[in-house]
């Protein structure tokens, strides 16, 4: 049976490392049909284990055992075992040296773990487990071992041979081949090991650090690329300068290096020295990438950098601490990347991702906690529960303690911890001891998964001048963990008089100088806060700032949002009122017949919007998006995908036919000439031009197609350029649609992520992205099936953002999910088990759509021999 073929790992079966490794040095030899790798381990029993055991266990996987030696001495077939994905070796002593030569063959390795060979280079993903396809290691992030590496190879063919450290010795060898060698002084688990082999261009920067030491930066490109590096290095820049400055956090070794890879399963990887990059991730030029990918590789790079020491100098125990170092990693980079743009639209963007995505993981079979305590396959929780909601705990604690008292917690944990794989408990241990707080109850958020419902209610007593918040939270069931105990939830509030002023909360009548705002600490199940001397019924400002990861429930009036959304001195629940109130018009629409009015007070709100100039256009950029097709649904139970996306539609049309004059006049008074700048402020000029012309073309605006197509043909960077194909390709101009379409890929099909771009718009297209087309678009030569970019381009935006599609009423965008998802269960599994996604929360739909996605997540259940990775997606969503 499956099930037990698919073995489950738990956090109490945790058992310190029998043996640890102290050195490894490490030998590639790589070839065009296969690799060698040489490994000499220096072990020693572990002081730490209570285990006497006399056997040594090694992970590995998918390798071919060539010879073993203990102490120099050959081992013979009976001295150990290789089978079942260990290697056993029966008798070791308590220190010894053990050397194993492994043949493996990245050329055919299309997991992309591991080592492997992407557009003729070789490089390396080990993260989590992928060092065990190099060679017979204790592939656990609990043994720390100084690497050193030797990597000889062709050198006409690859030149460029890069690993973690510092490079401390080359030379030519025989038949054309080169070597060099690479010693990293810093103890590190096998996950953050990186090699890279190619024909490489380097561009080269410098940094010098807080105490004056001069580091050598280096970006390695394929030669087509090498116009594509500056804003990843200045990003770069920024971030060590940003960690030294906030953190107190130097950079430690001598060189630091940036690789792009095309074929990569994930964004990035921050490999010790060497972090290596989906190209999508780290490569733009004004001409081919969007503001939305320069800032994305702002953010990414960042990422990397910071887990220099938030992951690298402190480690994590085992991978149920994975949040340890991503939860404070992510909390890391959106922290900078507030400081190098707006705060509140940084905080908007966050809190619109964790709204939509997470708290839909948090609702469904997948959820888990922050910190989980089983997982059968550990590349199924690089989740946003472990990243996202991970950050937003980092953040709560940051929230509670304040920013000085946190710098000291973090840095305690930094100097406590470091050289060190630790738990999340450390963490929170070491803030506790640096501020004196009390986190016990808060420990909770690490250990229960489900996103908190608050519940607010209000009154106010005339007579006594009190106004009352009755508060109560509840933690929802989620699959193994019922009945919940209340958490520790920072609860920021403030509360307006009728001018829109903020009221200073006295919670005792006698307080002077009470603040305006404050962070009302839930710890029970229910709160009654009375705030004194309130003269007249105010309007509460609630969860501001999105201080906690949770959902609010307030019987809120649609004069209250639009009042909120004109004075509320806090920016996101500015925002947040104007999401809510248009929530709540598209929701009233579902289902009613077409010539049901739309709330004119939203027209209203909208054209102050787009014509009041004293607002803060990044502000209004944001809040002139309507709330996602998807976060309505993950708002809907018994959701009626069609119901929704046409409710929504029809409310856009109407502002966009309402506010035609308003749109024109905003896409002019945004338009700039000159060159393009990477700037919040021209990124917020675009924005609102191309916003507005995406509303003129989604009416089919006869001065809106002119002006998209002189913008698609002039545009002088491609956030303009990809804006103005969006938005005809949406619309119903079929000509033109089609001629656009064609017109582009013409001019960019010798750029692979520019070619990525015009998959994506099509197949999220509501017009273009039906499934003929989707069809269409995996047989186009550009398409690649061993390319987990191209993939996501089409498989995964078609089933994650072509709602109306995707959902189609005779199931046809299930069976195709479930149609790929089996084909790619053979050739990358971790790809396969992502694109599950979009079919996990199959119970919250009506019943048309249920119906459908089951069968479809049965047909991928009844896949002979399926991948460990898929296997627990969709044996967790059938569960009862
Ligand atoms: N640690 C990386 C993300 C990452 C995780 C797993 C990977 O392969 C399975 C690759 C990258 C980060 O947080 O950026
Ligand atoms: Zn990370």
């Amino acid at each position: 049976m499956r099930t037990q073929e698919h073995r489950t790992i738990y956090l109490n079966e945790y058992r310190v490392p029998v043996f640890l490794v102290d050195h490894v040095a490490l030998r590639f030899e790589l070839f065009e049909d296969g690799t060698r790798v040489h490994s000499t381990m220096k072990l020693r029993r572990n002081p730490d284990s209570e285990s006497s055991d006399t056997k040594l266990e090694l992970d590995g996987d998918s390798l071919t055992l060539e010879t073993i030696s203990l102490n120099g001495q050959t081992l013979a077939n009976g001295d150990y075992d290789d089978k079942g994905g260990k290697l056993i070796v029966h008798e070791v002593s308590d220190e010894f040296s053990l050397t194993i030569v492994t043949w493996i063959e990245p050329q055919n390795n299309t997991r992309l773990e591991g080592l492997y060979k992407s557009s003729g280079m070789f490089c390396t993903q080990c993260e989590a487990e992928g060092f065990r396809c190099i060679t017979f290691f204790p592939d656990r992030p609990d043994v720390m071992a100084r690497f050193s590496t030797r990597i000889e190879a062709d050198k006409a063919r690859y030149p460029i041979l890069l690993s973690n450290g510092n490079d401390v010795e080359r030379g030519d060898l025989d038949d054309g081949r080169h070597f060099v060698t690479w010693e990293d002084p810093f103890p590190k688990p096998s996950y953050l090991f990186a090699l890279v082999a190619g024909d490489l261009v380097e561009k080269k920067d410098s940094f010098t650090t807080m105490s004056g030491r001069e580091i050598d930066l280096r970006m390695y490109v394929e030669p087509r690329n090498s116009e594509k590096c500056d804003h990843a290095l200045d990003s770069l820049k920024r971030s060590m300068r940003w960690d030294e400055d906030v953190y107190g956090r130097e950079y430690d070794l001598d060189i630091f290096m940036i690789v792009a890879v095309d074929d990569f399963n994930m964004g990035a990887m921050e490999n010790k020295g060497l972090n290596i990059f989906n190209s999508s991730c780290v490569l733009a030029s004004s001409d081919t990438a969007t503001d939305a990918a320069y800032q994305r590789i702002e953010a990414i790079v960042a990422h990397e950098y910071f887990h220099n020491w938030s992951g690298n100098r402190v480690t994590c125990r085992d991978w149920f601490q994975l949040s340890l170092k991503e939860g404070f990693t992510v909390f890391r980079d959106s922290q900078f990347s507030s400081d190098m743009g707006s705060a509140t639209v940084k905080r908007i963007e966050d809190a619109t991702l964790l709204r939509t995505a997470q708290f839909a993981e948090d609702a469904g079979p997948m959820a888990h906690p922050v910190r989980p305590a089983s997982y059968m396959e550990i590349t199924n929780f690089y989740t946003l529960t472990i990243y996202e909601k991970g950050c937003e705990v980092v953040g709560m604690i940051h929230t509670l303690l304040g920013p000085e008292l946190f710098r000291k917690g973090s840095d305690l944990y930094f100097e406590r911890h470091d050289g060190q794989a630790v738990t999340t408990d450390d963490f929170v241990k070491a803030m506790e001891d640096a501020s004196g707080r009390d986190l016990s109850q808060f420990r909770l958020w690490y250990e229960q998964a489900g996103t908190p419902v608050i519940s607010v209610k209000d009154e106010f007593d005339v007579e006594r001048k009190i106004y009352r918040l009755n508060i109560r939270q509840q933690v929802p069931d989620t699959p193994g963990q019922r009945n919940k105990k209340p958490q520790h939830i920072p609860f920021a509030v403030g509360i307006l008089n009728s001018q829109g002023e903020d009221q200073p909360l006295k919670l005792d009548p006698a307080e002077n100088d009470a603040p305006t705002e404050r962070v009302l600490e839930l710890t029970e199940a229910e709160h009654t806060f009375e705030f004194h001397d309130i003269e007249a019924r105010p309007v509460p400002s609630l969860l501001r700032n999105f201080s906690a990861p949770v959902r609010v429930r307030y019987s809120w009036t649609r004069e209250q949002l639009i009042f909120l959304m004109n004075y509320d001195s806090d920016g996101f629940n500015r925002w947040d009122a104007g999401q809510r109130l248009a929530i709540d018009v598209v929701q009233s629409l579902v289902g009613q017949p077409s010539e049901t009015p739309v709330e004119p007070r939203l027209v209203t709100a909208y054209g102050h919007l787009l014509t009041d100039s004293g607002l803060d256009q990044a502000m209004v950029a944001k809040m002139l998006q309507l709330p996602s097709e998807a976060y309505l649904l993950e708002l809907n139970d018994a959701a009626d995908v069609q119901g929704i996306c046409e409710a929504r539609t029809r409310v856009l049309n109407h502002l966009a036919l309402s506010l035609r004059e308003e749109l024109v006049a905003c896409y002019h008074r945004n338009s700039e000439s000159g060159p393009y700048q990477p700037t919040p402020e021209a990124m917020t000029r675009r924005t609102l031009r191309n916003s507005a012309l995406g509303w003129l073309l989604q009416i089919n605006d006869e001065e809106g197609r002119v002006l998209a197509l002189k913008q698609f043909r002039e545009a002088g960077n491609m956030t303009d350029q990809s804006a103005a194909l969006r938005a005809l390709v949406n619309s119903d101009f079929e000509e033109d649609r089609a001629r656009v379409l064609a017109e582009f890929y013409q001019q960019w099909q010798h750029d692979p992520l520019v070619v990525e771009q015009w998959f994506a718009v099509q197949a999220s297209s509501p017009k273009a992205g039906s499934l003929e087309a989707v069809n269409a678009l995996l047989e186009h030569p550009a398409f690649d099936w061993k390319n987990p970019n191209k993939i996501r381009a089409v498989v995964g935006v078609f089933a994650g953002q072509n709602l109306i599609n995707f959902h189609a009423r005779d199931a046809s965008g299930y069976d195709f999910l479930a149609r790929h998802i089996i084909r790619l269960d053979d050739s990358n599994p971790q790809i396969a088990a992502r694109l599950v996604a979009p079919l996990t929360r199959w119970r919250q739909y009506a019943e048309t759509y249920r119906n459908g996605m089951k069968a479809a997540l049965e047909s991928v259940r009844d896949k002979s021999s399926l991948s460990p990775d898929v296997y627990e997606v969709v044996y967790k969503s059938l569960a009862d």
